[in-house]
Order: C-alpha cells, then structure tokens, then sequence
C-alpha cells in the first residue's frame, strides 16, 4: 500500500452541491461516527476536541448494520460513511482501521475486529496475534507492524473526501497496559518503550494513526465553518 498518506476531497464547488451550508459560519459543528465501537466515538471527540459535537450510532437500533466488504480500509470507510449518510442527515464520518504486522503479511489488517472471531473479546484478538508471532519465533524487526486509519467523510449519500493516517511501531512481547482499546496493550510505537495500553491518552491523540488522519479532516472542514481565534 502507498506509504504516502493520501487525502483526497472533492472541489470547494462539489462540496457545496452536497454540503450546502460549507460557507456557514458556526461556532460548533455536529459530525455523526459512522461506527458502533464506543472507543472509537470517545477518541474522536478528544481528538477534534470541543468545537466539535461528535455521536456514535450506539443507541440508533435502526441503522442497519454495514457488511465491510471493501478490499481496503478506505473503500470500508467509504461504504459505511455512504450508507449511515443515505439514512441520517448531516455529516457523517466513518473510521476504518486496524493493525498490520509484516511477518503476517499484514494480517490482521483490515479483519482486524474480527481476527478472533466475530465476538472474541480485545484480550482474544491479542492472545491469537501473540501466540502467531510465537509460532514464526518473530523476533526484533520481524515484530514490526503498524496501525491504518481510513476515514471517510459523506453527506447524503456523496463522499466529500477521504483521510489516511499511519503510525509505525512493533509488537510487544506480551500486553502491557489496559488504557484505550483493541490491541493498543501490544503495539510499541517507534521511539518509545510503552505500549500504547501504558501511553496516556492524550500521548497516543498526539501522534496516533486515528489523530493523524482527523488533522487532516479537521483541516478540510474547518476553514469552512468554524470560526475560532486560532484556526
Ligand atoms: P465499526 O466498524 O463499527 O466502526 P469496528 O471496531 O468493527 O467498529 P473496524 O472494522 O474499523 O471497526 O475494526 C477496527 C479494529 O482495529 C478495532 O476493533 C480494533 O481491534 C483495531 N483498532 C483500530 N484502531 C485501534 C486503536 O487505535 N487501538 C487499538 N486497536 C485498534
């Protein structure tokens, strides 16, 4: 997959043809999460922080669920941001992400919620990764592995743009930590000797994949509406 981080959005004239009220000024705005995991709602309201109203579906019974049959994060991200946008109005952004370890042949990837099995628990997927990398004996920088998140941003249906974010790092030897979700207890970023379990949050927002890609959204979105002192 292309190191490069991508973004891509439509032209300020298409944005307003699906997002009418872009050159509205306003002092918060309200995104809908295209997603039911709570961790991920939680994280991207810290990240984009009070400007912005931020809801998941937990609760929205009748929103269908959304078969990811994308072949990459984004073409997921895509799906679940067009159909939630087909059936709420407003913006909506949908997060795809997951883990890549190279020996695996960057498995779990984009199957990374279910590599366990569709309802094994956080701690499951872990105990499956680790007990994999034991198998192969991976050691040093056979570990190596990183976390992809593909957001996609969707208005009625049209998808506005799309945002990538990445982080390096490796697998630990065993889970250490219980802060954020997932396999964040296993996953060393580059340059540090804590997990992403043993990192304070607001560490892991400075620099995760999650963060890198909502920058990006951020700055798409906020020239638009937001009026701040320091946009
Ligand atoms: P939605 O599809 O409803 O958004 P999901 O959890 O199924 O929820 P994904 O299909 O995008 O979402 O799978 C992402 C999985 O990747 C997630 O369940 C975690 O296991 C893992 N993951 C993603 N970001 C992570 C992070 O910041 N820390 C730890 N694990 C993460």
């Amino acid at each position: 997959m292309d190191r490069n981080m991508q973004h891509r959005h439509l032209s300020a004239d298409e944005v307003s043809k699906y997002w009418p009220e872009a050159d509205a000024t306003i002092s918060s705005m309200q995104l809908i999460v295209a997603t039911r995991n709570a961790h991920k709602t939680c994280e991207i309201q810290r990240i984009l922080g009070p400007k912005f109203e931020v809801r998941g579906l937990s609760g929205d019974d009748e929103i269908p669920e959304i078969h990811e049959s994308g072949k990459s994060f984004e073409e997921n991200a895509r799906l679940k941001a067009v159909a939630v946008s087909r059936e709420l109005p407003g913006l909506v952004v949908a997060d795809d992400s997951g883990l890549e370890v190279d020996v695996l042949g960057g498995a779990p990837g984009i199957h990374s919620a279910r590599y366990a099995g569709a309802s094994a628990t956080d701690n499951e997927k872990i105990g499956k990764l680790l007990s994999e990398l034991t198998k192969l004996t991976a050691k040093g920088g056979q570990r190596r592995a990183r976390f992809r998140c593909a957001l996609a941003l969707a208005r009625g249906g049209h998808i506005l743009g799309t945002f990538d974010g990445v982080v390096d790092g490796k697998i630990a030897d065993r889970a250490r930590g219980s802060r954020g979700f997932g396999y964040d207890p296993v996953f060393l970023p580059n340059g540090f000797d804590q997990t992403f379990g043993e990192l304070a949050s607001a560490e892991k927002d400075r620099f995760s994949h999650r963060a890198c890609a909502l920058k990006k959204l951020r700055a798409f979105l906020s020239p638009r509406t937001i009026t701040t002192e320091r946009n």
